[in-house]
């Protein structure tokens, strides 16, 4: 089997056992509840997000099983995944608890993939590697996240760590978090940029009840945008250009966003001459994962990251345009990685392919101006050679 061909899911969230006991074990969110049905079982209810409806939504194996993922992954001709941690990850945790159990998850993790079985196709490839985690909270000490970071490094079947948008509590334009950066880049390893708490104080989405949707189709994205807006505005791409940044949800509203924000900075004079490149140029230095849902979105997205090396100075006024099915359009490909976000978005009906699995793949495979080659590399093969998988 061509290595090319291999379907590759990069993200994919657990809850390991230990993480799951510390859920269980509190009272407040983040938590896991379990309470007894009107049938008079017991079943388990996850409360992560701060505005989850009462009385949360339904959690199991799906979360902790390893059995249950490949069960997952079989149903989907999914090869290998590369797992996370899902959020609120270590946030809510005080230093000395958030960095001994980064470790403890962190070897939990390696275990889970170093123990998985191989891809019949490979002797040496295994079905699961994992983004490890840092305990990145407030008033942590540097040093324990470089620690930490030193682990991971060593874990051979961890390739990246998962991040929120907090830093250590002020963001990720913290001065204070640049020895990470260096730490990170050094180390080589990919960085998962996710969301976890929305944008604003939740009075944006208003008093009509929605559910969840406006939170997680709109809060998580605007998240997402903010965080690695203000990363690439506080000069941390250019310091550390061998960053490797994957950001979740094909990068929120970022391709969208890129040209207004090259042409706010040329009008600030806070911020004019900050950066070494425009804004726009930035977008061929990020990967973006394909939880789009639309083939327009991601035809969109690889548009947007193809015509980014034209701009390479700041305040470049070029007018690139990168026509549908050129070859902008498939370089930018290249920057595109398949991901499901299971365990959530689960289907109504249990034996059926999930609904959120099949129209990230019908997306991929719709794109106008992806050729097949473009298409493998979204599905599998770009993910290969990013997390250095051959
Ligand atoms: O449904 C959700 O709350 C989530 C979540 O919390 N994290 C995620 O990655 N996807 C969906």
């Amino acid at each position: 089997m061509s290595a090319k061909k291999l379907l590759v899911d990069i993200h994919t969230h657990v809850y390991l056992p230990r993480y799951a006991s510390l859920l269980r074990s509190r009272t407040s969110v983040p938590r896991i509840l379990s309470r007894t049905t009107p049938s008079g079982d017991t079943e388990d209810r996850l409360l992560i997000l701060d505005h989850e409806p009462s009385g949360g939504r339904p959690v199991g194996p799906q979360y902790w099983d390893r059995e249950e993922k490949l069960k997952f992954m079989d149903k989907h001709d999914i090869d290998i995944s590369v797992v996370s941690t899902a959020n609120p990850w270590l946030d809510f945790l005080p230093p000395s608890t958030a960095h001994s159990l980064a470790q403890d998850l962190n070897t939990d993790l390696e275990s889970y993939c170093s123990t998985s079985p191989l891809l019949p196709s490979s002797s040496s490839l295994n079905r699961l590697y994992a983004f490890g985690l840092l305990p990145l909270v407030p008033s942590i000490p540097i040093p324990h996240i470089l620690s930490t970071i030193s682990q991971i490094s060593s874990l051979p079947h961890l390739k990246g760590v998962i991040i929120g948008t907090r830093g250590i509590g002020k963001g990720l334009d913290d001065p204070e978090l640049e020895l990470v950066w260096e730490a990170i880049e050094k180390a080589g390893l990919v960085i998962f940029l996710h969301p976890h708490y929305g944008v604003g104080n939740g009075e944006e989405w208003g008093e009509r009840e929605n559910g969840h949707v406006l939170p997680l189709a709109l809060g998580f994205p605007f998240e997402t945008t903010v965080a690695i807006t203000r990363l690439i505005l506080s000069g941390i791409l250019d310091r550390y250009p061998s960053l490797h940044i994957l950001l979740a949800h094909s990068g929120g509203t970022l391709p969208l966003l890129s040209s207004r924000l090259s042409s706010c900075i040329d009008h600030d004079p806070i911020v004019q001459h900050c950066l070494k490149h425009d804004a726009r140029w930035y977008m061929s230095k990020l990967w973006f994962d394909a939880v789009a849902y639309g083939s327009e979105e991601l035809g969109f997205v690889s548009d947007v990251i193809g015509r980014a090396e034209a701009f390479d100075k700041p305040g470049s006024s070029a007018s690139v345009s990168v026509s549908v099915g050129g070859e902008g359009r498939k370089k930018g490909s290249e920057r595109i990685l398949f991901g499901t976000d299971h365990p959530f978005f689960p289907p109504l009906n249990e034996s059926e392919k999930w609904r959120s699995v099949v129209e990230n793949l019908e997306a991929i495979d719709g794109v106008r101006g992806w050729d097949q080659e473009a298409k493998d590399g979204v599905r599998g093969g770009n993910a290969l050679a990013l997390f250095g998988l051959s």
